[in-house]
């Protein structure tokens, strides 16, 4: 089934120059003065039980600057007076180590492949750190991530009275510098919109899959499995999040990851779950009648959703701010409970954040910004207000409606009890029209009933 499934999809592809690395380094660094100093950190590897650790990611921050993907790294800028230097420290080359776990570059072989000027063995970090942190002022680096680094940085910022006295250098302060390597990766280059295109595509079909052997009786867990087992078979690192895969009930939970109860065929499935690629998410949510046809009240409740979405992509356009989106999806939700007679207050009551009873059936946000992380970095009011977007951003769009008749706070409507529905996309804002990443992943009614249980 996967392999008719991949067919249609676009070759994978290219991977990044390294002159994209360098403009990226270069464009952070020139927001630098000389005496600073950058320091930026992975985490280590974490231990799942005994001697098995968790599948290794690094840090967003270091994929973005030079795309360097193993654990026990970390990536050093200092000035030398005329230009910055790129310093990564790396694993060394180790044979038997490289024969239980895997072949390493060492440094020599990210000197050749990656966009650095030097690299060494990270078992030598300490006496350079050492050496660059008592010729800097401030130290850039975001702590909490490396405690080896953090206490070094700390005990050289803790020394400073004697090194300062004496030769009047080494660290006074420290600076986070994520926050502007977010304001720089807020803006998408095309290369990396095609990396989300490409985990967009992989994620849409997966989806689409699942939509097809979807049938009464079938587990959650079975329809996950054809989702992420798709997401590895197209060639991606598997999934950007846990999977969230809930029939009935469970879909009106909105972080369902148990995943492991039957479907039953007049049940509605939502299923959030999105692709990896070269360190990019995606992230789709599609609900669907398990049995392939919507009831009435099923349909009701899907139309409102989709029509809340539809209008909230359309105002993911340049110079709106970033929460229009929401507004606009609250407000048609909002419109349509009025109008099933769910919400009986005026549609400004209704929409009320303290008050109003849209928040029983829809308490989320509508989006969030969508890149190396999930949930991407990149601040949403700078000076307390919202950011206007620009071309370049990409942004989720999901309004949802969930019905949770199990919920001692509300009292649901019968008709609709356990109805869970979430749509989400990928968008790309544009100079022109907004450009749904996702747009493969099959939407409306008519697709939907088309596609389900057809395998
Ligand atoms: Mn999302």
């Amino acid at each position: 089934m996967f392999s008719d499934a991949v067919k249609g999809l676009p070759t994978e592809p290219k991977s990044v120059p390294k002159s994209v690395y360098l403009e990226r380094q270069q464009r952070f660094l020139s927001q630098l003065k000389p005496s600073d100093l950058v320091i930026i950190t992975t985490p280590s590897e974490a231990v799942r039980s005994n001697d098995v650790t968790y599948p290794y990611r690094t840090s967003s921050d270091m994929l973005y600057l030079v795309g360097w993907a193993d654990p026990e790294s970390a990536l050093i800028f200092h000035h030398d007076g005329s230009q910055w230097i790129s310093h990564l420290f790396v694993q060394p080359k180790d044979t038997l180590k490289e024969i239980w776990e895997g072949r390493r570059p060492g440094a020599e072989g990210a000197k050749l492949g990656w966009s650095i000027d030097e690299a060494t063995s990270i078992h030598e970090l300490e006496e350079h750190l050492d050496m660059f942190l008592s010729e800097c002022s401030t130290v850039h680096v975001r702590t909490g991530i490396s405690s080896v680094i953090d206490s070094i940085v700390l005990s050289s910022i803790e020394r400073r009275d004697r090194n300062r006295q004496h030769f009047g250098s080494g660290p006074v302060s420290l600076e986070d510098p994520s926050r502007r390597i977010a304001e720089m990766r807020l803006r998408k280059s095309p290369e990396e919109i095609e990396f989300m295109r490409h985990a967009a595509e992989i994620s849409s079909v997966a989806h689409e899959l699942a939509m097809r052997a979807s049938k009464d009786g079938i587990f959650e867990y079975q329809l996950q499995s054809i989702i992420e087992g798709f997401f590895v078979y197209g060639g991606t690192s598997g999934w950007a999040y846990p999977s969230i895969v809930g029939c009935g009930e469970n879909a009106t939970i909105l972080h369902y990851t148990v995943n492991e109860s039957k479907c039953k065929g007049d049940e509605i499935i939502l299923i959030d779950a999105g692709a990896e690629y070269k360190g990019y998410a995606a992230d789709i949510t599609r609900s669907w009648p398990i049995g392939g046809t919507f009831t009435d009240a099923q349909k009701e409740i899907y139309e409102i959703v989709l029509d809340a979405q539809e209008q909230a992509i359309a105002a993911c356009r340049v110079g709106n701010p970033y929460n229009q989106p929401h507004e606009v999806a609250r407000s048609v939700l909002a419109e349509g409970l009025i109008r099933l007679g769910i919400i009986n207050q005026s549609l400004e009551d209704a929409l009320d954040t303290q008050t109003g009873q849209l928040k029983n059936w829809y308490m989320h946000n509508t989006g969030h910004w969508l890149g190396l992380d999930v949930h991407d970095v990149g601040v949403y009011k700078p000076d307390g207000t919202p950011r206007l977007l620009e071309a370049g951003m990409v942004l989720t769009v999901e309004p949802g409606l969930y019905f949770g008749a199990w919920r001692p706070d509300v009292d649901c409507p019968e008709r609709y009890a356990n109805i869970g529905i979430r749509i989400e996309d990928d968008v790309l804002v544009t100079d022109d029209e907004p450009d749904v990443l996702t747009k493969r992943c099959p939407k409306t009614i008519a697709d939907i009933e088309g596609i389900v249980g057809s395998l």
